[in-house]
């Protein structure tokens, strides 16, 4: 199934401009010759969201007549980016658009770019679940994507005198036409107050008496599948004041309190928290948690009720995914609401909850996994509070049973931190009342098994499994690689690689071809051109596409060591200065490229940030080293931005200390798109080295097994350090690289405080960075390299993540809606 059967009349070139016309002159209000870049786009959104609705009604109705089981995907975010492209790509009507546009005075590709990103995520994790939103549309899986409405998302960054700045990312600011505002869909959210035992029908009972209600509206955003006419439905919740309280205001004669309340209680919806991995326990941030769960839980009720069927059949028609811990909650709202608001008995409404929730783990880490204080979560949700008490309490009896007299074992599992503060760990809680937990990788998944949740896994093993992420080739292929697409699909003679990622590893028997390789490094080189374009708008500062262009995108943080690329980075500067002229010829050029934003509190990755553009100051403007080095900070990362970088890598570093990365799904779309990856055996580069072939990739340093044992090292002062890491330490020390104060990122590498080990894998790092620069000196031995880099890269795409969550964890079966009624 590769082409998109014609059956709606409204989709050829003339359609088309109809309908654009129509939005420009009834939406907007305007005349046609009136009409700016942003209005056409406006224009044009709003009638591809036209065909995009008719599917989705269409699609959800289906699922309901067939009464087929769903999933309910949770997540705090969804890092979608644009959603232009995507859609009219989805629909298989790229062609037809840019002929209508055409036709009309625009180009598509400038319309593509007045889109504001729909940044509501951090990174990964938020990422990831977009990516699984396309997947389970492109899949014809009933699924139901449920987050937050934020209006402000992801902070801006701006970078002033190589300095991070963060400003508000008011991404609603030209409307939102992927939107639809559903006031008919509206539920009450409670927070606070008390419990009380009461008698009813003479058994006790406990009720909850909350002190605040806030009402969750729908926002609801179509998910096209790719050359599929299902359409998924991403809900996303918006806080609003309930008019109750409001009223109760007024007439106390209050008005302007009221006003205030109002915004109050807007508040929850008000921004994405800018932290990541680090986890801060606000009390905010809890309201934002446990007002998406209730009104996701109340919602799933609804839908459940339609089918009459009773609420012990939930588990049958319904499951949730929760996406890491941050939607737990969820489980104990809907176990208050069996037993509390539908008279279940307690074990009758744990054994639903069990079987239907499943929970994805993201963290590494044990000190970064989510912990809630028990004096907060008595004041916000004292009911749920009683619960949680009450599910502990029968599950360490289970621990008792299997270990007795264990006290180790009852303070380690316990779902409640006794000292030296009082907490809610929300990973053991997840996995008590889940049917299964997954990790993202094959490592991160053992390392959950033998580091981070040992005693339940001897527990449980059962419930554990791995399931690696993936991402998808429709936005990471199709949309921002239209060269190489087209390559590939002429090469394989078949279109419908983008339906079937393994197709690509017969791009490894021609790897060798010849003219295949001119294609293919000439596709490189038009991104290249592309890319350097960007950089010369952004940053005035001009590039040679024939330079190799080495690239690292992703948060800025400690363990992804940056720091460590950008140190390497001195010590090639100081070599190249260093020759003569005749060694100088043999140097290979390259282009350092860098993105990422580091958490506005985070005050070493910030200075990271600083270093990294003040190096790249001193370097672009010396004019003794000219193209054969340039670094490049380009500011505010984001999806689209990445759209562009990706594609014109040569080569793609992912060097975080091994055992510190979950999975990095960047690397995916990196090789996906033929960078060649420089990187750790950490995450998901041990799976992409198995794939691509070990010979194909550059990998170096520590391995995850070795790191506990250098660490150690490292802090008693037995490791030699490189004299080269060192001599690196000493110029920015001495101040070459401006006269930021340094001391505390150098002090973070000194002393025995490397715990990344940056000075222990710096050698093997220089070491491998020579052989890279070797084997591009070799263009058919590169441009076979990056071939393999894409042939290997098919078992990564979201696809096959998504049918192990729905064969493995989900038992749900794609229901495909053959065309409209
Ligand atoms: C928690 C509480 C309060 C405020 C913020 C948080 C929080 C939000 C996001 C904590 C962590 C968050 O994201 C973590 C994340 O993105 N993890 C990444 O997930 C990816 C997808 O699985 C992996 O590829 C990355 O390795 C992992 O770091």
């Amino acid at each position: 199934h590769i082409s998109l059967p014609s059956y709606s009349p409204d989709t050829d070139v003339k359609s088309i401009e109809k309908f654009f016309v129509h939005h420009v002159e009834y939406t907007l209000a305007r005349y046609r010759g009136n009409i700016n870049q942003m209005g056409a786009y406006r224009a044009l959104a709003m009638s591809v969201r036209d065909r995009l609705i008719e599917r989705w009604k269409d699609t959800q109705l289906y699922f309901k007549k067939n009464g087929v089981k769903r999933v309910a995907y949770l997540s705090m975010e969804y890092l979608i980016g644009r959603s232009l492209q995507n859609a009219i790509v989805n629909l298989g009507l790229e062609e037809n658009f840019s002929a209508a546009m055409k036709n009309l005075g625009y180009v598509l590709e400038d319309l593509y770019e007045q889109e504001a990103d729909a940044g509501l995520g951090y990174s990964g994790l938020g990422r990831l679940a977009a990516c699984f939103m396309d997947s389970m549309a492109t899949m014809d899986y009933p699924a139901w994507g449920y987050g937050l409405r934020y209006k402000y998302g992801m902070f801006y960054q701006k970078i002033k005198n190589g300095c991070q700045f963060e400003y508000p990312d008011y991404w609603l600011e030209n409307g939102n036409p992927w939107e639809v505002e559903r006031l008919d869909i509206m539920y009450p959210i409670h927070f606070y107050g008390t419990c009380k035992m009461e008698m009813v029908d003479g058994k006790p009972h406990m009720a909850w008496y909350p002190q605040q209600k806030i009402l969750a509206v729908a926002y609801d955003t179509p998910i096209p599948g790719y050359l599929t006419y299902n359409t998924l439905n991403l809900r996303l919740w918006s806080a609003q004041p309930s008019k109750e309280f409001d009223l109760d205001q007024f007439n106390s004669g209050d008005l302007y309190s009221s006003l205030g309340d109002r915004s109050h209680a807007e508040r929850i919806t008000a921004v994405l928290y800018p932290n990541d991995s680090s986890f801060e326990g606000k009390e905010l941030r809890l309201k934002q948690q446990y007002f998406m769960v209730s009104a996701t839980v109340q919602d799933l009720l609804r839908r459940f009720r339609e089918s009459k069927r009773q609420l012990t059949d939930f588990p049958e028609l319904v499951c949730v995914q929760m996406n890491d811990s941050h939607p737990t909650l969820a489980a104990i709202e809907l176990l208050r609401i069996l037993i509390d608001v539908e008279g279940m008995s307690y074990d009758e409404s744990y054994k639903v909850i069990c079987k239907s929730f499943s929970f994805t783990n993201h963290v590494v880490a044990r000190s970064n996994l989510e912990k809630w204080s028990i004096e907060l979560m008595e004041k916000v949700l004292p009911r749920h509070m009683h619960l949680i008490y009450e599910i502990n309490h029968h599950f360490l009896q289970q621990v008792e049973k299997k270990w007795p007299n264990d006290q180790g074992k009852l303070t380690h599992m316990s779902i409640i931190e006794e000292s030296p503060e009082r907490y809610v760990r929300m990973a053991n809680l997840a996995i008590v009342i889940c049917h299964s937990v997954n990790g993202v990788t094959e490592i991160h998944s053992e390392m959950m098994r033998t580091e981070v949740f040992p005693d339940f896994f001897k527990l449980w093993p059962e419930r554990f499994l791995s399931i690696t992420n993936g991402v998808t080739p429709r936005r990471w292929m199709l949309e921002a690689n239209r060269e190489m697409s087209d390559l590939i699909t002429k090469w394989l003679r078949t279109p419908s690689w983008t339906l079937n990622l393994d197709l690509l590893s017969d791009l490894a028997r021609q790897s060798d071809v010849g003219s295949l390789q001119k294609q293919w490094s000439l596709a490189k080189h038009i991104n290249k051109e592309r890319l350097a374009g960007y950089i010369e708008k952004t940053l005035g500062l001009k590039v040679s596409p024939e330079s190799l262009f080495d690239v690292q995108i992703k948060r800025v943080h400690q363990y992804k060591r940056q720091l460590l690329n950008i140190i390497y980075v001195i010590h090639r500067y100081t070599t190249i200065k260093s020759m003569t002229i005749e060694e100088r010829r043999k140097v290979t050029p390259r282009v350092v490229i860098f993105a990422g934003k580091a958490a506005a509190n985070y005050a070493i990755a910030k200075s990271i940030i600083q270093l990294i553009n003040n190096v790249s100051v001193v370097i672009n403007n010396d004019k003794n080293i000219g193209d054969l080095l340039k670094v490049v900070f380009l500011p505010n990362y984001c999806v689209s931005l990445a759209e562009i970088i990706i594609p014109a890598a040569d080569l793609s570093q992912h060097i975080s200390t091994a055992g510190t990365e979950a999975c990095g799904t960047s690397a995916m779309k990196f090789a996906m798109n033929g960078s060649i990856i420089l990187g750790t055996m950490d995450g998901s580069i041990v799976e992409l080295s198995k794939e691509i072939g070990e010979t194909n990739v550059f990998t170096f340093g520590t391995r995850a097994y070795d790191v506990p044992s250098r660490r150690s090292a490292v802090r008693n002062g037995e490791w030699g350090v490189d004299s080269r890491f060192e001599a690196v330490l000493s110029v920015i020390e001495r101040g070459d690289f401006g006269s930021h104060d340094f001391a505390p990122l150098l002090n973070s590498l000194r002393y025995g405080n490397d715990y990344y080990l940056l000075s222990v894998d710096f050698p093997a790092y220089v070491e491998v960075q020579d052989n890279i620069d070797a084997a591009y000196k070799i263009p058919n031995l590169w441009n076979k390299k990056s071939i393999l880099s894409t042939a290997g890269s098919g078992k990564f795409s979201s696809d096959r993540s998504i049918k192990q969550y729905a064969n493995q964890i989900w038992k749900i079966k794609p229901a495909r809606r053959s065309g409209p009624i």
